[in-house]
């Protein structure tokens, strides 16, 4: 696989401000003349949002967590072959809200599945392909959920204890500390002009390095 784009992702718990955050990073992007596509998980295909739908609907409340989590790569799968590689191997930057790290959150932080059944599906679909920036938006989950209910009425994740969520957001940070040359944690307990502030400079400082 030859890529000339970057592929960025965006992490955080519900309510970090990631939706916000993307529109800054589009603009960071327009600005520096990158093409680039922007995109979500799980979704991003037909097939990828009708998942998405199953996932985060109410209709099957009782999913077990292995289903769970092989729905959530199989909208991967998809998103990575129709719309991932084909959009990186023409030499377009993909911008990413969420991808597999919140699949660590999320399964294995929050939902307790071992985290090597996590990898040994990581391997399989995306057969190498990690992201080359990931922006971690870390703030406590309370501040989060709090953000998110006056948006929106809550979705099957949003329904979690405080306590899952906690778990989400610890599993987020270990990820950060095991690999800083990746991700960039940004303090979204902060105004959103102070977030702002950080993600421009993380970026900035990213699209330097990469030319
Ligand atoms: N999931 C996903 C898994 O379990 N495993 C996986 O592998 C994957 C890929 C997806 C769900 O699926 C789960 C995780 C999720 O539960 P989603 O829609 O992608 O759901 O994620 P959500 O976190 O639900 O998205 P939200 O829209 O709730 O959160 P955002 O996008 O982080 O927050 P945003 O930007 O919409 O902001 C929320 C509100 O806060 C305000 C905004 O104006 C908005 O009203 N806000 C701020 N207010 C004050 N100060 C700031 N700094 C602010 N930043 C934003």
């Amino acid at each position: 696989m030859t890529v000339s784009g970057a592929f960025i992702t965006l992490e955080g718990i519900e309510g970090a401000g990631k939706t916000t955050v993307m529109a800054l990073v589009s603009r960071l992007l327009e600005e520096a003349g990158k093409p680039f596509l922007r995109t979500r998980e799980p979704g991003g295909t037909p097939l990828g949002e009708a998942l998405r739908e199953l996932l985060l609907g109410h209709r099957h409340e009782g999913m077990a967590d292995d289903t769970e989590l092989l729905l959530m790569f199989a909208a991967r799968a998809e998103h990575i072959h129709r719309k991932i590689l084909p959009a990186l191997e023409e030499g377009h930057w993909v911008l990413c809200d969420r991808f597999t790290d919140a699949t660590y959150a999320y399964q294995g932080g929050g939902r307790g599945i071992d985290t090597s059944r996590i990898q040994a599906l990581e391997s399989w679909v995306q057969q190498g392909l990690q992201p080359h920036l990931t922006l971690l938006l870390d703030l406590p989950p309370e501040t989060g959920l709090a953000r998110a209910g006056r948006r929106s009425a809550p979705d099957r994740f949003e329904k979690e204890t405080l306590d899952f969520f906690q778990r989400v957001r610890e599993n987020y940070l270990e990820r950060a500390a095991a690999e800083p040359s990746r991700f960039r944690v940004i303090d979204a307990s902060r105004p959103l002009v102070e977030v702002e502030e950080q993600v421009s400079q993380a970026v900035t400082a990213f699209l330097e390095t990469w030319g």
